[in-house]
Formats: structure tokens, C-alpha cells, sequence
């Protein structure tokens, strides 16, 4: 499916992946000027994952960030000044200057939800928050990002099971930057396409070029919209490159030099300026703009950071705990009564349609059979047949049989009744 943008929202695109790169190398250079007061986690080369994800999302939509989503906080609404300001931890950051890194959100506003460090939590989360949105009619969809090596964590597939059995409206953004640490992908994962992990919960994925922004947000496009539709869950796998180590001190010396090479000559940046020069969307000076408008932007937000005061030691033993600083409310988008009893009640009874047993295809097979023979369709269908004899090794597919090759544990022939305790 195609999402045409327009020359203006092509433009945006550009204007935020170049804002998170510019502003990605003034913190790399602050903080070899000391001033940055954590770690830093370049977002170098995922650019276009981070923005064209975002930018597929509505303003009431929700996204939970990792530490290389910088884009994705630009897209809903945070300033460059947050961002410094919240890495240098002066008083006008998002945590007030408790906080040097990237654990800040905005309930109420950008509704943007506060990284866990946990990789993989924000995946049961963001399901939550996916869940409550439906609960209150808001019509919302989530966002979270994981990158490969969160994919290998519990919480991934315990979140991920959960929200494709509620049928969350919940988009997951698997990042593929082929490293988690010094891991590469292969030493830590037994299959080649992360997307794949999609198949074990039933839900539908997508594989896209993490470094072709215009895919990204078309892919991610067709998620969101299916999301909203009441579909369920979508996974999307972007293939990409983390283009430093993995943080500042890390001078990524175990990642062959001839990777690096490889992508960037698929820089997603320089790939875009391409693309909007071929396809006629600016010219030269539409792009000197930009970046003299970037620069002017960071420069101003530099300023105000730096005005900024570190926050007064007392505050460390203030907001600690909860005490009325902030409140939560539900906002309900339809009548509470729907969600009330009795309209909300539901008869304690499940509808099972399929019985769950080893036999069924043969069972099936039967009944079909039997439904032919009373002058139904004839539905002894090829593939019930074939199931049921596949199964049994045998062409009539008896189920007592079955009932004892089940029994059997892998790999091993029957034993008889004590192999069978
Ligand atoms: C559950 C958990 N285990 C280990 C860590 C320590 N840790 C922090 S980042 C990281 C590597 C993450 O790799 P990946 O998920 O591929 O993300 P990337 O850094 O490449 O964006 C690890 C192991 C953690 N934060 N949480
Ligand atoms: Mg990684």
C-alpha cells in the first residue's frame, strides 16, 4: 500500500532526520567538553528509523523511546533545548537535572512514555497503555522501539504474547542495528530475520530498509492504520546500522571496518538528499536553508541550556515519592456506562470452536465424511484427509492411535505403557 506525502511533509522528514543528526554531533562534542553529564548513545545512522516511524503516528498516538530514538521526541514535539538541557542535567530539563540521560516523558502533552532501562519491558507497557486507550474509546495506537538484542529478553515475548492475544493496537518497532554491545546479531539470535519472532505470537510483520525514510514511514504507515482499525499488533523489523559503539566510551574496534564502510554508503541522510533531488522536491539553496536553520536552532538551544543552572542539592530529597506532584486521570473518549456493568457484561462462557486435541484433523476428517455421506457437500476434504493421514502414517487415521504417538516423547520410539509414565 502506498501513503503519498506531500512536498511539504517530504521536506519535514528531512528537516527532523537532519536535526536529530546535527544534534546527535553538538552532544558527542559537548560531551568531550565534559558538560554532558551521562552516557551518551549515538543515534548515528538511525535516523531514518527513528523519524519515519514517528511521523507515521497522530498527535494523540503514544510512543515509549529507547536511548537512540532522539528522532522519534524531535517528531512529537520535544525542542532541542529538552534535549540538551536534559543530557547536561540543568534545572529546565524534563527531570528538573535528576536525570543525565534519556529517562524523561510527558504523560499529559506529547504522551510520551519514560524509557526503562529493562530492555524489552516497554513492551508489555506500551501494550498496557494500548489496551487502556481502547478501554476509554481513544482510538489510540503505541510505539515502542527494541532494538535486536531486546528481542532475546523475556519481556519481549511475554509482552509481545500479551498483545497479540488482546489484540493490542500496539506497533513494534524492532531496530536491527546488527549489535547489542559487542553481540552481533547472529551470536545471539538463531535466525536471520527478527521479523520472524512475529510468527510465534500469530501476528503480522514487516521487513524494511531502516535507512530508506520514505519506506520506513510507508511501512510503518500501513501498521498504524491497521492498528487503528482493531486489527491487532504489528511487528516491523528495520534493517539498519548502529554507526559508533555503543556509547561514548566504546570505540566499537570488534565491528569489521569493511561493515562500516558498506553502510555508510547507505547513509540514510545522504540517501534522502538524493531522493529530493531526483525527484525534484528542493533545490541547493532549500537545502543550505535547512542547515543554516538547523544550526541557528542548536545554537540558540545551546544557549539556553547553558543559562540553565544545575538543580539545588535539596531537590534530590524532593518528588522521591509521589506527593500530589502530579495527577492521572483517565480521559474516557466514550460513555463509562459502556464499560460498566451491565452493559459490559459479558455470560461467563467461551465459544470453542476447536477442541485442541492431536486428533482433530482426523476427527474432522470423520465428520466431514460423515456430513458427505448424509448428502452434505461432500466436504471430505482433500486437505482434512491428508492431514489426518499425514499424522497417523496411515490412510484411515484412527485417533486411539494417535492418543499413544502423542505420548511419545521426541526422538525416541514407543516404550510401552511404563516408557509412557
Ligand atoms: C534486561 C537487560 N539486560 C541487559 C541490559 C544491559 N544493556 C543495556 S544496552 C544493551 C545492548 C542493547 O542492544 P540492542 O537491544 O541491540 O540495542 P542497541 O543498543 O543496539 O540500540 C545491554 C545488554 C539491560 N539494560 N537490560
Ligand atoms: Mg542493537
Amino acid at each position: 500500500m502506498s501513503y503519498p506525502l506531500t512536498r511539504d511533509q517530504h521536506l519535514e522528514l528531512y528537516y527532523y532526520m537532519k536535526l536529530n543528526r546535527m544534534l546527535d554531533e553538538q552532544l558527542v562534542r559537548l560531551f568531550r567538553q565534559n558538560k554532558v553529564v551521562g552516557g551518551l548513545y549515538s543515534n548515528l545512522g538511525q535516523e531514518a528509523t527513528s523519524v519515519g516511524t514517528a511521523y507515521a503516528l497522530e498527535k494523540r498516538d503514544w510512543i515509549a523511546p529507547m536511548i537512540r530514538n532522539v528522532g522519534g521526541l524531535l517528531v512529537k514535539g520535544y525542542k532541542p533545548a529538552d534535549i540538551l538541557m536534559q543530557y547536561m542535567a540543568r534545572y529546565d530539563s524534563p527531570t528538573k537535572g535528576k536525570d543525565g540521560t534519556s529517562h524523561f516523558g510527558d504523560l499529559k502533552g506529547r504522551h510520551v512514555v519514560s524509557p526503562i532501562s529493562m530492555l524489552g519491558d516497554l513492551v508489555p507497557v506500551m501494550t498496557g497503555v494500548a489496551i487502556a486507550g481502547r478501554y476509554l474509546g481513544q482510538n489510540i495506537v503505541t510505539m515502542t522501539w527494541v532494538g535486536d538484542g531486546a528481542t532475546s529478553t523475556g519481556a519481549f515475548h511475554e509482552g509481545l504474547n500479551f498483545a497479540a492475544t488482546q489484540h493490542a493496537p500496539l506497533v513494534l518497532v524492532v531496530e536491527n542495528n546488527q549489535w547489542a554491545y559487542s553481540t552481533p546479531v547472529a551470536k545471539q539470535v538463531p535466525i536471520h530475520d527478527l521479523a520472524d519472532r512475529a510468527k510465534a505470537y500469530g501476528i503480522p510483520s514487516a521487513i524494511v530498509d531502516g535507512n530508506d525514510v520514505v519506506a520506513v514511514y510507508q511501512a510503518t504507515k500501513e501498521a498504524v492504520d491497521r492498528c487503528r482499525a482493531g486489527k491487532g499488533p504489528v511487528l516491523i523489523e528495520a534493517k539498519t546500522m548502529r554507526m559508533k559503539g555503543h556509547a561514548q566510551h566504546d570505540p566499537a574496534e570488534y565491528v569489521p571496518k569493511k561493515m562500516f564502510e558498506y553502510w555508510e554508503a547507505r547513509d540514510p541522510i545522504v540517501r534522502y538528499e538524493k531522493y529530493l533531488t531526483e525527484n525534484n522536491l528542493w533545490d541547493e539553496k532549500t537545502k543550505s536553508d535547512f542547515v543554516a536553520r538547523i544550526e541557528k536552532e542548536l545554537n540558540d538551544a545551546l544557549e539556553v541550556a547553558e543559562k540553565s543552572p544545575f538543580p539545588p542539592p535539596e531537590l534530590a530529597e524532593q518528588g522521591v515519592y509521589c506527593d500530589g506532584c502530579h495527577t492521572i486521570e483517565a480521559e474516557w473518549k466514550r460513555s463509562k456506562k459502556e464499560a460498566m456493568p451491565p452493559q459490559s457484561s459479558v455470560k461467563p462462557e467461551w465459544e470453542v470452536t476447536d477442541f485442541g486435541g492431536f486428533d482433530l484433523a482426523s476427527t474432522m476428517a470423520k465428520q466431514s465424511a460423515a456430513a458427505g455421506a448424509n448428502g452434505g457437500n461432500g466436504a471430505k476434504s482433500a486437505r482434512t484427509v491428508a492431514a489426518a493421514q499425514k499424522s497417523t502414517g496411515k490412510s484411515n487415521g484412527r485417533p486411539e492411535k494417535l492418543k499413544v504417538a502423542a505420548r511419545v516423547p521426541f526422538g525416541r520410539g514407543p516404550k510401552g505403557k511404563e516408557g509412557r509414565k
